[in-house]
């Protein structure tokens, strides 16, 4: 199939007004839209694009951690961080799946990813240099993810939504493992220590704009919340990060970066700095620290995989051949 081929639509003969009308009144509903429904094209293409680069991140966000399976300090260690990257080459897998449903195809959209003509969250091009910053990911990463994706449960488009269920509380468990294992390091020695502040300061910032630009600069935001794909603001979200991370960062013992980072009382909220926009900007076109070797491997795995790729296509018509053979003879299949 090629990209954004249609998906046929249940129209049942109506008319282009009545469609949109129905489409209007299920989301003013809150009710879900499906794949058989029909959708206006803006509406498609702002989740394909949504969908396909949250899976791509989820591919691309294996990478940074990947690199410390092999010298995780223990074998309890190793086998955690494991099941943690195997967890997210997971919700690549569903979000795939979800965008499929859209009409596209996982495999252009991959050659949209490797060709650089669609995005992956900016936070996957920076480095991990310490064994400190899986813990950090864990906490801020995927806290940040947490804060982000719950809403996206309640998103109007269903298989989107109920991919996201799963995914939410997966990452929940990563959540935790990342603050429990800072909390171990924050027990231990003095260079422990060291190495998770110098870890919280890196990321601080980078998990900040992985919200998207400010609300006043994010094209997307209004349509998409019009629409109820995106339930809250890019702003708002950073805000209930700040909220929800300041008190664990107490707890840890370690101090965020920011010199602006204060509780306000009249507001209820914390005030905080703002982050460098011109930064995120580069990163997401392509300029970070880690893009270029990001997708470089992101190729390589894909070109190492096509034989898996053909021998599974082979495999499905030598079932499905035996399977009519089958069918031919009477026999079950
Ligand atoms: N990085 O109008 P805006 C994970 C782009 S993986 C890169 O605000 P929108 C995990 C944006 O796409 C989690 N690009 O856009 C995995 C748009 O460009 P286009 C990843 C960004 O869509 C492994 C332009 O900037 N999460 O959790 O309304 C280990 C203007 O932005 C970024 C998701 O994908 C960025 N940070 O809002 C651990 C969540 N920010 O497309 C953890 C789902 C903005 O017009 N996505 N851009 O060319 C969303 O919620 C929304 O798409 C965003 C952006 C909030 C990210």
């Amino acid at each position: 199939m090629t990209a954004e081929q249609a998906v046929p639509s249940a129209a049942g003969g109506a008319g282009e007004e009545e469609l949109q009308e129905r489409f209007d009144a299920t989301i003013a509903r809150d009710q879900r839209i499906e794949p058989r429904d029909w959708m206006p094209e803006g509406y498609r293409r702002t989740l394909i694009r949504q969908v396909a680069q949250h899976a791509h991140s989820e591919i691309i966000g294996m990478q940074p951690e990947g690199e410390w399976i092999t010298r995780a300090p223990s074998l309890r260690r190793k086998a955690i961080l494991f099941a943690k990257v195997q967890d997210e080459a997971g919700h690549g897998l569903y979000l795939y799946s979800a965008a499929e449903t859209l009409g596209v195809d996982r495999a252009d959209l991959t050659e949209r990813l490797i060709e650089g003509r669609q995005k992956y969250s900016s936070i996957f091009n920076y480095p991990t240099l310490s064994f400190a910053d899986v813990g950090v990911i864990g906490w801020f990463v995927d806290g940040a993810a947490i804060c982000n994706q719950v809403p996206l449960c309640r998103s109007s488009y269903g298989p989107y939504a109920r991919a996201m269920v799963r995914i939410c509380k997966e990452e929940s468990f990563h959540q935790r493992q990342g603050y429990e294992m800072l909390m171990t390091m924050m027990r231990g020695t003095e260079a422990q220590r060291e190495m998770v502040q110098d870890a919280v300061n890196r990321w601080w910032w980078p998990s900040l704009m992985m919200f998207g630009p400010p609300d006043d600069n994010s094209p997307n935001s209004a349509r998409s919340m019009a629409w109820k794909i995106k339930r809250h603001s890019n702003d708002e979200l950073r805000q209930r990060f700040v909220d929800m991370t300041v008190p664990q960062a107490e707890k840890l013992g370690v101090t965020l970066p920011d010199p602006e980072l204060r509780w306000n009382a009249e507001r209820g909220r914390h005030d905080f700095g703002t982050p460098d926009w011109d930064e995120l900007m580069r990163v997401i076109k392509g300029d970070g620290p880690c893009n270029a070797e990001r997708i470089e491997r992101r190729r390589a795995a894909h070109e190492d995989g096509a034989w898996v790729r053909e021998a599974a296509v082979a495999h499905a018509a030598k079932q499905s051949g035996r399977a009519g053979s089958g069918a031919e003879r009477g026999v079950a299949a």
